[in-house]
């Protein structure tokens, strides 16, 4: 994400048309357009639409309309489950997910501490739910261990630093960092990690943040350790 927002790379273009930026995605659907310009977009080639810009609504949508579609693997969110991963979901948005852009973006003391403190006490308290049970919901890999998984897995590498969330690092709680190894050794899940695009994208693009877009020699994060979560219920 450049000076003109999300912009296609080389080596993968756009795989609709000739837009350079996803700014000219959005535009292609609603052509008066003057919104924001967000990642991810799920896209409609059939009526030329955005269908959603909402990760959640999009996760949704991918495990349950789609899933004709799959390759197979069990539901991220059978319907048994369904009000509990709301739940979860709803639980880990505004202490996790958000609380790490409240802190990083904070312009004001309070309001940095009051987002940074959120995030090590939702922390604290799901550590102690994953030294129970392998995953948020229980046994079985749900769509709130995704939500959680994408917060956690940057965690180390870009918000302790960059977003100045520094009371603790992921490594510091075992249960939690043996739950982001247990979900990043999967090899579809670890196909989509790429840690040098996110240390770079979160350093380069965010000069609100870091005016310099220098980007830190470290920290090495370790997703390869063996995790020995299967044996939790
Ligand atoms: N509610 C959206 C938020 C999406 C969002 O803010 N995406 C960021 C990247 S994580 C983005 O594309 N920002 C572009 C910008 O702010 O210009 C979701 O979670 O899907």
């Amino acid at each position: 994400m450049g000076d003109d927002g999300w912009s296609f790379a080389p080596d993968a273009p756009d795989p609709l048309g000739d837009g350079r930026f996803l700014r000219d995605v959005y535009l292609r659907a609603v052509p008066r357009y003057t919104g924001r310009v967000t990642v991810p977009v799920l896209w409609d080639k059939k009526t030329s639409r955005i269908v959603s810009n909402e990760s959640r609504e999009i996760m949704r949508m991918l495990d349950l309309e789609m899933d004709a579609l799959a390759k197979g693997g069990p539901p991220l969110a059978p319907p048994e489950l369904v009000p509990r991963i709301d739940e979860v979901l709803d639980a880990i948005y505004e202490p996790v997910n958000n609380g790490v852009y409240r802190a990083g973006f904070a312009t004001k003391q309070a309001a940095y501490e009051e987002a940074c403190r959120a995030v090590f006490e939702a922390f604290d308290r799901w550590e102690a739910v994953l030294a129970r049970q392998r995953f948020l919901c229980g046994a079985a890999l749900t769509e709130a261990d995704i939500a959680m998984f994408t917060t956690c897995l940057r965690f180390d590498l870009v918000y302790h630093a960059h977003f100045k969330c520094n009371v603790r690092r992921l490594a510091d709680y075992p249960a939690l960092s043996g739950f982001v190894r247990d979900i990043a050794q999967r090899p579809e899940v670890r196909a989509t990690c790429n840690l040098d695009h996110i240390k770079t994208h979160y350093y380069w693009s965010q000069t609100t943040v870091n005016p310099h877009r220098i980007v830190p020699l470290g920290p090495t994060v370790d997703l390869d350790s063996p995790h020995g979560r299967e044996a939790l219920g």
